[in-house]
């Protein structure tokens, strides 16, 4: 791995920090990147599936997940992790991330006060994993061009400014993210900018030291020349110090070692970092500069002169050819004003030559000669896939199997009773579809949901009606007005043989046949019912194709069982709307002997 991000590299989000992410995304537009550079946001106690972030002048959703695990299910790509939470959870954080196989190739904490024994524990789980780790208690790094953590090179203005959004041919490496940002400027002013830099924290104990990060360097054909601020305390610096004398750095190093003020104190002080204090003599700033001049390291007198020494390496390089023009990139800008968008839609777009399902022309779909049908439109727009046939096929008996039960169920009644008072094709239908609920064609969703929790926990069919009987309500999808083991219901008949030659398998309707040997048994009338078949198979249905069971939860809970039987039923209430219309059927009114009347006066009080 010589660069440590590309401008394909994509990151997961650990924690909802919405300002952070919308500079990622916001540099990601500006640098003209195609994909987000944050594919998911891990955020535990949200509720939220998704986030909106600006993308330009445009808005994006980033998906938001509970656990790391699910993020990367969906987001197998993501080879990045960042590691936003507090100190208290980050450990954690990190040893879940390292316990999925191969996924994190970086993980980037920015929590300061880690405790140091877990610290130290987690950065050592990193280094057996083979991850890179960034950090704890820094801003990050950057990949100009590419790709940059949160915060880091600051407002997209400074970032302009420092040149960091494109690559330049420094390697930069600093412990304290405040002075990365003023380096980079430095480096801007004084030299082409940089290739890749990386604040690696200011921690005692920070996961990637400077040697890991420069030897990465070394072998990234970006990188022409090094940048190293060290700082007082610690002996990390001898490193890059033994592989320059030995030969594993060639490329030219500068380094400075901040903190030289320390030798003017009596006693030893703690700069800002924790890491940040010389308990030896070879810990301070003074003996590290000297040491790394004496290897042949490029150390200024001070600070201050700094950046003559970097535009002198960098002259040098430039001069002989080492280091070529930079062909400065075209940039877009971010608009000033940015409207955030109230609605959101995912399943069909209106706005090209074509409006289009779920991303198909509608012609792909509506026209006779592609064989396509209501299913396949279903599909498409309740589910946002193309199924294969037998299930759209399956969808499609459903629909034309409820589409009506003649005049008298609930909804048809209603519908006619309310077309004869004069009103309209849609208020009758809708009179109709109002009827539709736990008793009447509406028990689907009721049906898949108790018998699926029923046999996912292995409830025999007694015990699953016992519980039933505990929860105070029929079974959904039992028992029927007429129908009954006698008088079978042939539409059930048609769905279990629909079933029975076309689906893989039908494990929850198995099941639904067992209870139901079981509730006729008491009485023949509490057959599996037309929506129970319904509910039960599309479970069956939906698990053959591959759906999770929470994705298969959320369809019950958000009714859309339940709208099988309202889409197909509108068919059949429409047609005795229009009956009645055709029939110019006069007012409704109910006839007195069909009335129990018990009225008694009232009494006053
Ligand atoms: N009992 C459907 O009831 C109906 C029981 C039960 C345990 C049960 C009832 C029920 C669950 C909801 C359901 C969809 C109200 C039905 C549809 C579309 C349709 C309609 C059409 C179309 C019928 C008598 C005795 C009582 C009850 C017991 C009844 N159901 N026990 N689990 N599920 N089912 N709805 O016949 O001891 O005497 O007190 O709520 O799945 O809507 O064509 O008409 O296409 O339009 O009126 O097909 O089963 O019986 O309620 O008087 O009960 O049986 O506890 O016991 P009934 P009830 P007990 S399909």
């Amino acid at each position: 791995m010589s660069r440590l991000f590309t401008r394909d590299t994509q990151a997961i989000f650990w924690n909802n920090n919405k300002s952070a992410i919308q500079r990622m995304l916001d540099y990601d537009y500006v640098i003209k990147r195609e994909t987000p550079s944050v594919a998911a946001i891990v955020a535990p106690t949200s509720s939220a599936k998704f986030e909106k972030f600006f993308w330009g002048g445009d808005e994006i959703m980033i998906d938001v997940f509970r656990s790391t695990e699910e993020a990367v299910a969906a987001h197998p790509n993501a080879d990045v992790l960042l590691n936003f939470a507090s100190f208290r959870t980050a450990y954690d954080v990190t040893m879940e991330a390292l316990a999925i196989p191969g996924q994190f190739r970086v993980i980037m904490v920015t929590a300061e006060g880690i405790p140091e024994r877990l610290a130290r524990t987690m950065n050592q789980a990193a280094r057996d994993a083979g991850v890179t780790v960034i950090g704890p208690a820094t801003v990050g790094a950057i990949a100009p061009g590419a790709f940059k953590i949160a915060n880091i090179g600051g407002t997209i203005e400074n970032i302009i400014k420092s040149k960091l959004h494109r690559a330049g041919s420094a390697g930069l490496v600093t412990r304290s993210g405040g002075l990365f940002n003023e380096l980079c400027n430095i480096i801007a002013l004084n030299a082409d900018g940089i290739a890749e830099g990386v604040a690696i924290g200011g921690d005692r104990f920070v996961g990637s030291v400077f040697i890991d990060n420069m030897l990465r360097m070394e072998s990234n054909p970006d990188v022409k020349y090094m940048i190293l601020l060290g700082e007082v305390g610690g002996t990390e610096e001898y490193k890059v110090i033994e592989a320059v004398k030995s030969g594993k750095i060639t490329k030219p190093v500068i380094a400075w070692c901040i903190g030289t003020i320390a030798k003017h104190f009596s006693s030893g002080v703690q700069f800002g970092h924790a890491g940040a204090s010389a308990n030896a003599d070879r810990e301070t700033a003074a003996a590290k500069n000297e040491a790394m001049r004496e290897a042949g390291i490029h150390v200024p007198e001070s600070f201050n002169d700094l950046p003559r020494v970097i535009n002198e390496v960098y002259t040098k390089l430039y001069n002989e050819g080492v280091i070529l023009e930079i062909e400065e990139p075209e940039i877009r800008t971010i608009p000033k004003v940015r409207r955030p968008k109230n609605f959101i839609c995912t399943i069909s777009d209106d706005r090209g030559e074509e409006a289009t399902y779920a991303g198909y022309p509608i012609s792909s779909v509506a026209t006779p000669d592609t064989g396509k049908t209501i299913g396949d439109v279903i599909s498409l727009l309740w589910f946002k896939k193309v199924y294969p046939r037998w299930a759209v096929d399956f969808i499609e008996t459903v629909i034309k199997t409820v589409a009506d039960h003649g005049p008298a169920v609930s909804g048809a009644h209603n519908a006619k009773v309310t077309a004869r008072a004069g009103k309209s094709v849609v208020e009758s239908l809708v009179t109709g579809l109002l009827t539709i609920g736990p008793r009447f064609g509406g028990a689907i969703d009721g049906a898949a949901k108790y018998f699926k929790y029923a046999y996912d926990n292995e409830l025999s069919p007694a015990e699953f009606l016992a519980y039933m009987k505990k929860q105070g309500i029929p079974i959904p999808g039992i028992g029927h007005r007429i129908k009954s083991l006698r008088n079978p219901d042939l539409r059930v008949e048609g769905l279990k043989k629909f079933a029975a030659e076309y689906f893989p398998k039908t494990p929850l309707l198995d099941y639904a046949l067992e209870v139901e040997q079981l509730t006729t048994s008491k009485k023949d009338n509490l057959i599996l019912n037309v929506d129970g078949t319904i509910g039960i198979l599309m479970v069956d249905m939906w698990r053959s194709l591959g759906y999770s069971e929470e994705e298969i939860d959320e369809f019950i809970e958000s009714g859309t069982l339940n709208s099988f039987f309202i889409l197909g039923r509108t068919i059949g209430f429409i047609g005795h709307v229009l009956d009645e219309k055709r029939l110019a059927m006069p007012m409704y009114r109910h006839p007195w002997d069909d009335i129990l009347y018990d009225v008694k006066k009232a009494e006053e009080i």
